[in-house]
């Protein structure tokens, strides 16, 4: 079947462009100035919308395995919130856990996600033991299932930390097969004594999780990892949720050399801060606890954050979506901050969090769609069939309407969750239509689609390597 979208701007990562796109089946066949597409074709109105790809999270966490407990979205749940939300692909993190086979804990993996998905999804694969099996299940994962992308802690000893020389060893291995090492950068050996000392001295509430996780440790973490990929011969190096300034700097000064080093951040620590939502009252902040945590509003974080977005240092937005429920599961840590499992839920509002940032003038357009969809593509071997409205490329398409409103709310989110980060939060926008393959899954705000229609999608080696 053939839909022509009409009347719309198409925005892409080079700028806005009135055009009409004509889809065919499941791929975008051709752009055509206004008013010069075929006669025949379904027509939808665009008229007044910004025409943009399906948005890419390449950083969602369904279902994991967490401080005795679960993030509260399945892929069902979670991937049906993300396609209301404006995003058609989210690369999610099968984990390997210590002492486990990689290749069983990626089937497991597959075993959640088979069959549940409403949009296209890819994994990463966490790494919970560097040892021989494990960098020899590397290649294999290369080769064979797609995976082309590996993640390591630096934090969480006893759970899924990797010492400096597993690090060094898993960088070396990427460095010859082209995978990219994804790091979580922050000393987790130096923030337990800190967690320790504050426990002791009877600092519990929910703020503490981010004062015992001081930016130093955050900025620590990414020169070394940084160091580390230049031991490894310059091993391609993304670090996950940057937060704070002092990091950001090392990530600078290291792409400012040339280095084949980028970076994330989240929206989380683009708006919110340790004072306002950690801090808030009672046990409250414990909806804001996620690592590495929101970072003090006295200081510049967020203004660098949107600087760094703006010139690059910082490539892409992912949510690092990991919902947890207030009941029974963030109240595990009640009188004690260290057991409250860390995440926050935001795999819907993405699209219209970073919109907000075109509309406060802190991103333009186009660098809106580069950091939420085409450059998560390229970064994850996604791209040309991901992330672009062009002939050939997958039919993920949006329709944004920038004269629309949104009001974000626990009473209207699909989310999993018992509460919402962003609960009263308003955007100057909205997702109108969403279509997956070719397929309209969400429009006027009904959604049609369905938990299986969504295909597992094998990657390849990131665009960005040398
Ligand atoms: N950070 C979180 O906030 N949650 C899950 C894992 C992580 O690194
Ligand atoms: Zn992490
Ligand atoms: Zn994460």
């Amino acid at each position: 079947m053939s839909i022509l979208i009409k009347g719309g701007t198409v925005v892409g990562p080079t700028g806005a462009q009135p055009a009409d796109v004509l889809v065919d089946g499941e791929t975008i066949a051709a752009l055509f100035a206004p008013g010069k597409g075929p006669e025949g074709p379904e027509v939808v109105d665009a008229t007044g919308k910004y025409v943009i790809p399906g948005a890419v999270d390449a950083h969602t966490h369904m279902e994991l395995p967490f401080g005795g407990t679960h993030a509260s979205d399945t892929f069902d749940t979670g991937t049906r919130a993300a396609a209301i939300g404006g995003t058609t692909t989210i690369v999610d993190f099968a984990v390997q856990r210590t002492g486990e086979v990689v290749q069983d804990g990626l089937a497991a993996w597959h075993g959640k996600a088979d069959g549940n998905c409403h949009i296209d999804y890819a994994f990463h694969m966490i790494l919970g033991g560097v040892d021989d099996d494990a960098l020899k299940a590397m290649d294999q994962l290369v080769a064979s299932e797609g995976i082309t992308s590996f993640k390591l802690f630096m934090a969480y000893p006893g759970v899924f930390y990797s010492d400096d020389g597993q690090i060094l060893r898993a960088m070396q291995k990427a460095r010859d097969n082209g995978a990219m090492i994804m790091m979580h950068a922050e000393n987790g050996p130096a923030i337990d004594v800190l967690v320790k000392q504050a426990l002791e001295r009877g600092e519990t509430d929910p703020i503490y999780h981010g004062l015992t996780r001081p930016q130093e440790l955050e900025a620590e973490a990414t020169s070394r990892a940084i160091w580390l990929a230049s031991v490894a011969a310059d091993c391609p190096l993304y670090i996950v949720h940057l937060s704070a300034s002092k990091a950001l700097e090392q990530v600078k000064a290291a792409r400012d050399l040339g280095r084949n080093v980028f970076a994330e951040t989240c929206p989380q620590y683009l708006y919110l801060t340790l004072e306002d939502q950690l801090g808030a009252p009672g046990f409250e902040g414990a909806k804001w606890v996620c690592s590495t945590p929101l970072r003090s509003g006295k200081e510049s974080h967020r203004a660098d954050l949107w600087q760094g977005l703006r010139t690059n240092d910082l490539s892409v937005v992912s949510t690092d979506h990991c919902p947890f429920c207030m009941k029974d599961q963030k109240e595990l840590g009640l009188g004690d901050f260290s057991k409250i499992p860390n995440g926050i839920g935001s795999v819907e509002h993405r699209v219209d969090l970073l919109y907000q940032g075109v509309v406060d003038k802190k991103l333009s357009l186009a660098r809106w769609v580069e950091t939420i969809a085409t450059t998560p593509a390229r970064m994850f071997g996604l791209y040309p069939k991901k992330g672009i409205i062009a002939p050939g490329s997958d039919a993920d398409i949006v329709l944004y309407d920038p004269n629309g409103r949104t009001r974000i709310s626990v009473e209207t989110h699909h989310m999993n969750m018992d509460h919402s980060a962003w609960e009263g939060w308003e955007i100057d926008g909205k997702v109108d239509t969403v279509m997956s393959r070719g397929e309209v899954i969400a429009a006027g705000g009904e959604y049609t689609g369905r938990a299986g229609r969504g295909r597992y999608v094998k990657r390849g080696l990131s665009d960005y390597l040398l």
